[in-house]
């Protein structure tokens, strides 16, 4: 007996640690007044700011989001661009709660650097872009070509395996910015540009004359790309996590920015349970039970955010392919809410 109850005093006492230890980035966001997001310095269609400051983007939706679940507010997210090199220590150092930055979740990133990696919110995998007049039809072709690529990114490492093990040499020729990677590019210092197949038709919109160039057909990795938070949080992470589920299970149930105060009336159980009609799920979360409700109000379903960032809305214009929900063939499946 007396065995049984140590045991549970060690489990109370580890859940209450868990528990201070996680409400700590909750309570410093909520203090501060703001969400700090870890950001891309400039990709279109995932993040990037205007000429007046104003952030878009797949990645920047996902920030409001988790913003509009806290203070009701999607406007309340201070966007900290940030390189590829440099953003796993601005998350590590406290300078952002959270990155959500075209970031691909790998092991080594997730078991080594102190962070923890959250759902998928985009499912990508790396290509390349040549000039139409190289007649290259095939990643095959490029034996001997220059490559220019961004430093401190699986691009490089996936870049090196790729002309290694199919036998073909190469040149690389990589940057710290994605600015100068494709100016690089854009101004003939290489043959070949490389990265995440959205980013490729993200920088594409930067060359000065884009319809002069190709995307290959080869896709040549996996980028799971999703958001890092810091290890040990993990009444954080259930926030960051649940904020994409929600925006995933609203697509599923037809709730949309739009209609969300009409489906506060809905009887289907699992809207009730979404929009915290019923259940305290958000309470469960350090949250209000109209969490989700905040979230599709102010930023949208996933569905509405893909299709205006990186879709069909979109300058983009990137099919759904393996990014449509589960029930459409696709890879987005949320976890129930119940
Ligand atoms: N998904 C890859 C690549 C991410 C990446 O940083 N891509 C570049 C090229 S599209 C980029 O976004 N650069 C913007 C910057 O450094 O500001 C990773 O996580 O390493």
């Amino acid at each position: 007996m007396k065995k049984v109850l140590m045991s549970v005093a060690v489990g109370a006492a580890f859940v209450m640690a868990a528990g201070s230890a996680s409400a700590q980035t909750l309570n410093q966001v909520k203090s501060r007044g703001v969400l700090q997001c870890g950001s891309n310095t400039g990709l279109a269609g995932f993040g990037q700011p205007d000429a007046q400051g104003n952030w878009t983007g797949l990645d920047v939706d996902y920030c409001r989001a988790v913003a509009a679940a806290i203070f009701n507010d999607a406007t309340k997210v201070k966007f900290v661009p940030l390189s590829a090199k440099d953003r796993f220590t601005a998350l590590q150092s406290g300078e952002v709660d959270v990155l959500v930055r075209n970031t691909t979740w790998t092991m080594s990133r997730d078991t080594q650097l102190g962070l923890e990696f959250g759902p998928v919110n985009y499912y990508d995998g790396q290509g390349f872009m040549v000039r139409k007049k190289l007649k290259i039809a095939s990643a095959m072709e490029l034996s001997g070509a220059s490559v220019c690529t961004q430093q401190g990114t699986t691009t490089e490492l996936n870049l090196a395996d790729f002309f290694r093990a199919n036998k073909l040499k190469y040149e690389v020729v990589a940057f710290a910015s994605s600015d100068e990677t494709i100016k690089a590019y854009d101004a003939g210092r290489c043959d070949v540009f490389t990265t995440d197949a959205s980013g490729l038709y993200a920088e594409r919109l930067k060359l000065t004359a884009p319809d002069d160039h190709i995307v290959l057909p080869e896709i040549i990795s996996k980028e799971p790309l999703g958001a890092a938070w810091r290890h040990g949080d993990n009444q954080w992470g259930d926030i960051v996590k649940w904020t994409h589920y929600a925006m995933v299970t609203a697509e599923e149930l037809g709730v949309t920015k739009a209609n969300v105060d009409e489906m506060l009336k809905s009887t289907n159980p699992d809207v009730k349970r979404l929009l915290g009609t019923e259940g305290k799920f958000g309470e469960a979360i350090g949250l209000t039970n109209d969490w989700a409700y905040r979230i599709i109000k102010h930023v949208g379903n996933y569905g509405e955010s893909f299709d205006k960032n990186v879709g069909a809305g979109s300058r983009l214009k990137i099919a759904r392919g393996v990014n449509a929900l589960w029930s459409k063939g696709g890879l987005q499946y949320a976890p129930p809410i119940r």
